[in-house]
């Protein structure tokens, strides 16, 4: 089967943000037909468009042969696993995993849009994809690091844990 690499954006800003988000890497780590290639440190970050405490986020990178589907369901059990509660939109979270790119691929469904559509405008999400994949482009968009510029007013603060 194909492998695919696939970058997922995690974020937590309720109970404590820094084990949900490890425990979410190690949950990963164990999906079936996926293998992490790579993880970023974990960031303090202040809420973007949403309520609540300061978020912990991190980005990592899966190789697998799951499709988009299927590793979102993967993702949203995980997701479960962890006690989210769905409020309202960009309510506080225990966990929120993101398929922020796979491979180059764009689609536009229901419940899955390719590249993730606000990726460029997150500090959150933008400064720890950089950190694991520095040359990396967006379909679309062309190269991550471009959009920096415009993230720079959002704080963020690699943390030491
Ligand atoms: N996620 C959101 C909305 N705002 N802000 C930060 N700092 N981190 C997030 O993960 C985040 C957010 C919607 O998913
Ligand atoms: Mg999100
Ligand atoms: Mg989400």
């Amino acid at each position: 089967m194909t492998k695919h690499t696939a970058y997922i954006g995690i974020g937590s800003n309720l109970g404590n943000p820094a084990k949900h988000v490890l425990a979410a890497i190690s949950r990963m780590m164990q999906l079936p037909q996926t293998r992490l290639a790579a993880q970023s440190g974990l960031y303090q970050t202040a809420p973007v468009d949403a309520d609540g405490d300061d978020y912990v986020n991190a980005v990592v990178c899966l190789v697998t042969t799951l499709s988009p589907e299927k590793l979102m369901s993967e993702l949203h059990a995980i997701e479960n696993a962890s006690g989210r509660k769905r409020m309202y939109r960009n309510a506080p979270r225990t966990l929120d995993l993101d398929i922020l790119l796979y491979d180059d691929k764009e689609m536009d469904t229901a419940t899955l849009t390719l590249p993730h559509p606000r990726m460029t405008e997150r500090a959150f999400v933008l400064v720890p994809l950089l950190q694991i994949a520095p040359t990396i482009t967006i379909p679309g968009k062309g190269a991550a690091h471009q959009y920096l510029e415009h993230v720079r007013n959002q704080p963020i603060t690699l943390l030491t844990i």
